[in-house]
């Protein structure tokens, strides 16, 4: 019988849900619609040149590896990047969904042997000198998986 109090840690290393992306045309009016609707707080902002977005984190809750589960708000800086594609074709809405891991460079390889199509050789830094990779959504449903190893 499994212990719910000492959750197992799956094969992959994949322990929690740790946000989901939505992209958004204005970061400013989603912030406040998240504020004023449910009462959800940024707890950092930064602009992310290299994935050519302005993004928002907003903490919903912690979680038992002593991380937390956000709400990440992505506005495009330009034209040609994955967010801007995203709002083209399908307008604002769920972008991505990242789960956390102690090792992300692990958690890669290791679905990666599974035959899902890991999009970034080395992972690259994603929000608040986290280290990420994303993982093909036409391997995984149609939905873009991230996979985050956070720097707390
Ligand atoms: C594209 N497709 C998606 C999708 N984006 N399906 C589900 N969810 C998405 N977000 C589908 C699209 O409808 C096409 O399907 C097909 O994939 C090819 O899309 P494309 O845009 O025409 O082509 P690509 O190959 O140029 O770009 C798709 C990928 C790209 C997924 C490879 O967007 C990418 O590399 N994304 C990873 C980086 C990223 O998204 N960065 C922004 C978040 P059909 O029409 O062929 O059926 S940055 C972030 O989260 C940070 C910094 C963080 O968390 O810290
Ligand atoms: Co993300």
């Amino acid at each position: 019988m499994s212990d719910s109090s000492t959750p197992a840690t799956p094969f992959s290393g994949l322990t929690r849900l740790d946000h989901v992306g939505i992209a958004c045309h204005d970061l400013d009016a989603s912030i406040m619609f998240y504020r004023k609707t449910y009462g959800f707080a940024v707890e950092h902002e930064e602009v992310n040149e290299e994935q050519g977005v302005r993004e928002a984190m907003l903490r919903i809750n912690g979680t038992d590896d002593g991380g937390a589960t956000y709400l990440q708000l992505l506005e495009p800086t330009r034209e040609d990047s994955p967010v801007a594609k995203f709002l083209a074709r399908n307008g604002e809405g769920v972008h991505h969904v990242a789960f956390g891991t102690a090792d992300v460079a692990a958690s890669a390889a290791g679905i990666g042997d599974k035959g899902v199509r890991v999009l970034d050789a080395e992972p690259r830094r994603g929000t608040a000198d986290s280290l990420i990779t994303f993982l093909h959504p036409k391997d995984c449903g149609g939905v873009l998986t991230e996979l985050v190893q956070s720097n707390h």
